[in-house]
C-alpha cells in the first residue's frame, strides 16, 4: 500500500454534511423540473463557454434565458460515479458507486425518492449507466449499458425493445411522449439522460456531412511531452496512440487493409446496426473518406493531425443533433405552458478532451475533464442571469432539486444547494476548494487513481496506487496545466496549506482514503 496514505478499513460510510432548512415560504408553487444530462459533452464544444469550433443555440438558450456557471465540476470524472453522485448528493466512497464496475445500491436515498414523497411524477429516460434497475422512479426506460446510437434497445419495466432511429432523437421522443402522457395536477422531474457523445461517435446521417472539409485548430498543448508528469505519461487515451483508425474514425474499408485490432467490434457493432437504408447514406459519405485517406498513404504529424480532425468532425456532428434535440425539449415545454414553471437544467457527466494534451476521454483532475457544462433556466421567482462564477460540484445536483421543491433534505447529503447563487446572492460562505477522487485503475485508458484539491487558482493532485507523485499546478499562470510546480521552492508554503486544507475536505467528507499527515 502506498505509504502516503491510510485506509480507514471499515468506517461506517455515515454522511458528512448539514441539513438545509426548508425555505420558509415557497416563492411559488413546487416548479417542475427537467434534467437533460448528455454523455463525454465537454464544454469546449458548447458555443455558451466556447465558439471555436460549433455554435449550439439550443442549448446556449438555456444561459441566455437563465444562467452560466462558469465554474462548474464533478467529484470523480466517469460516467456511472458522476451519475451516482448527482442522484445521492454524496461523493462516491459514500455512495458506494467508485468506477464503472461498480453496482449502483438502490435501496439508498436518491433525489428522486424524496421528490416522490412529495408528490412528484419522476422519469428517467436514456443511460442508465449504474447496473441495478433504477429506483425511484414512476417510469424509466433506459439504454442497457452504454446503449447504441443506431437503432438502440431500451429497457423498461416490461423488458428490453429494439427502436429504429436514432438514440439521440428517440429519448427525446420518449421524454415528450412521457411528458404527454403525465398526470397534469402532479409536479414532475424528468431525468432526459442522452448516450451522446460518447465515443464512439456516430453522427446522425442527415448531419455526416456538416463538419466534412472543415479544418480544426490543434490545442497549443497537443504535442504535449508530459515531462514532470509522470501519470499523464502512463495513460492509453492518446489521438495519436490509442485512437483507432477503423473503431474510432470509421476506415472500415471493403478491401480489409487498414489494420485494425478493433475492426470486428465497430463492424459487428455500431455498423451492423444500421438500416440497409442507414448505411447506404452512411457509406456515401464515408466511402470516399476513406478512399481520399488509403490513398493519401499518411504518416507521422500529417496521420495524427488528420487524426485529431476526423475525431473532431464526427464528435461535432453528434453535438449538432444533441442541440437540435435539447431546442426541441424546450419548444415542448413553451408550446405546453410548461416554461414558466420548470426548471432546465442542462450538463454533462463529465467534461472530454478535445486533443489537449494529446488526448480524448476524461478521468484526470485536470481542467478539460473535471469541469463539466452547467446551464440552468428558472422559474420565475428565480433572480439570477448570466454568469455564476463560485465552485460548484455535481454533488450539488440534488441538494439544488430538494429545496425547489421545497423539501428539508435529510442530514447526508454533502453538496450544497445552490439556491442562494440561484436567487443571484454572493453568499461570503460559499465553498472556496473543491475535493475530487478518481478510482478506476487498473482500467481502460490506464489513468491512475488520485485524488485532489482545486481551489480558484491552485489544483493539488496525489496520484496514488502503483504511482506516487503530487502535482501542483497555478491555474493563472499556467492554466492548461503543463508545469508541474510541485517541488518549486516559491511554492512550497502554497503546498503546505493546501495539504492541510485536502486533509480538511478528506474529514469533512469521510473519505477513508486520506493523507497520513498534512506534513507529506
Ligand atoms: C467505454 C469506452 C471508453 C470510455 C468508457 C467509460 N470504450 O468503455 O473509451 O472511457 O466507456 O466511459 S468503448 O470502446 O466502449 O467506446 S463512460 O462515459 O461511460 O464512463
Ligand atoms: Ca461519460
Amino acid at each position: 500500500m502506498n505509504s502516503n496514505l491510510i485506509l480507514f478499513c471499515g468506517m461506517a460510510a455515515s454522511a458528512a454534511g448539514t441539513a438545509v432548512a426548508a425555505p420558509k415560504t415557497a416563492p411559488h408553487k413546487q416548479p417542475n423540473i427537467v434534467f437533460i444530462m448528455t454523455d463525454d459533452h465537454s464544454y469546449q464544444t458548447l458555443s455558451a463557454y466556447d465558439r471555436r469550433f460549433i455554435k449550439t443555440p439550443g442549448i446556449d438558450r438555456i444561459a441566455d434565458e437563465g444562467v452560466l456557471f462558469t465554474n462548474s465540476f464533478v467529484a470523480n470524472s466517469i460516467c456511472g460515479p458522476s451519475r451516482a453522485c448527482m442522484l445521492t448528493g454524496k461523493h462516491s466512497h459514500i455512495n458506494g458507486f467508485r468506477d464503472n464496475r461498480d453496482q449502483f445500491d438502490g435501496s439508498q436515498q436518491t433525489f428522486p425518492k424524496l421528490l416522490q414523497q412529495v408528490g412528484y411524477q419522476t422519469a428517467i429516460i436514456g443511460k442508465w449507466h449504474l447496473k441495478s434497475e433504477p429506483t425511484g422512479f414512476n417510469f424509466w426506460n433506459i439504454l442497457p449499458d452504454q446503449g447504441n446510437y443506431y437503432n438502440p434497445d431500451f429497457i423498461d419495466k416490461n423488458g428490453k425493445k429494439r427502436n429504429e432511429g436514432y438514440v439521440t432523437n428517440l429519448i427525446t421522443d420518449f421524454s415528450i411522449d412521457w411528458m404527454k402522457q403525465r398526470d397534469v395536477s402532479k409536479p414532475f422531474c424528468l431525468l432526459v439522460h442522452h448516450k451522446a457523445v460518447h465515443r464512439v461517435w456516430m453522427p446522425e446521417t442527415k448531419y455526416l456531412k456538416l463538419f466534412k472539409d472543415q479544418k480544426f485548430p490543434l490545442p497549443s498543448n497537443f504535442y504535449d511531452d508530459y515531462a514532470g508528469r509522470t501519470a499523464a505519461g502512463k495513460q492509453e487515451m492518446s489521438i495519436i496512440k490509442d485512437m483507432d483508425l477503423v473503431y474510432d474514425l470509421k476506415m472500415l474499408d471493403k478491401e480489409n487493409e487498414i489494420q485494425s485490432p478493433y475492426r470486428k467490434a465497430y463492424q459487428n457493432g455500431e455498423y451492423a446496426r444500421m438500416t440497409v437504408e442507414q448505411r447506404k447514406a452512411w457509406d456515401v459519405v464515408y466511402d470516399p473518406i476513406i478512399e481520399d485517406f488509403k490513398a493519401r498513404n499518411l504518416s507521422g504529424k500529417e496521420l495524427t493531425e488528420w487524426k485529431y480532425n476526423r475525431y473532431m468532425q464526427d464528435y461535432l456532428s453528434c453535438v449538432k443533433s444533441l442541440d437540435d434535440n435539447v431546442a426541441r425539449l424546450l419548444k415542448y415545454l413553451d408550446d405546453n405552458g410548461l416554461a414558466e414553471n420548470t426548471v432546465v437544467v442542462y450538463t454533462s457527466d463529465q467534461g472530454f478532451y478535445m486533443g489537449e494534451h494529446g488526448w480524448f476521454d476524461k478521468r484526470f483532475m485536470y481542467e478539460e475533464s473535471f469541469r463539466t457544462p452547467l446551464l440552468m433556466r428558472l422559474p420565475k421567482a428565480y433572480h439570477a442571469h448570466g454568469k455564476i462564477s463560485q465552485l460548484v460540484q455535481n454533488i450539488d445536483y440534488a441538494p439544488t432539486f430538494l429545496e425547489l421543491a421545497g423539501i428539508q433534505f435529510p442530514s447526508g447529503i454533502q453538496g450544497e444547494s445552490l439556491l442562494p447563487l440561484l436567487k443571484g446572492e454572493k453568499p461570503d460562505h460559499w465553498r472556496k476548494s473543491l475535493y475530487y477522487h478518481f478510482y478506476e485503475f487498473p482500467g481502460e485508458h490506464a489513468v491512475r487513481r488520485h485524488f485532489g484539491i482545486r481551489t480558484d487558482r491552485y489544483k493539488l493532485i496525489h496520484f496514488y496506487n502503483d504511482c506516487d507523485t503530487w502535482e501542483l499546478y497555478d491555474l493563472k499562470k499556467d492554466p492548461m496545466e503543463m508545469i508541474n510546480l510541485i517541488s518549486s521552492l516559491k511554492y512550497a508554503e502554497i503546498v503546505k496549506n493546501l495539504k492541510i486544507e485536502l486533509s480538511a475536505l478528506q474529514e469533512k467528507y469521510n473519505d477513508p482514503i486520506r493523507l497520513k499527515s498534512q506534513a507529506e
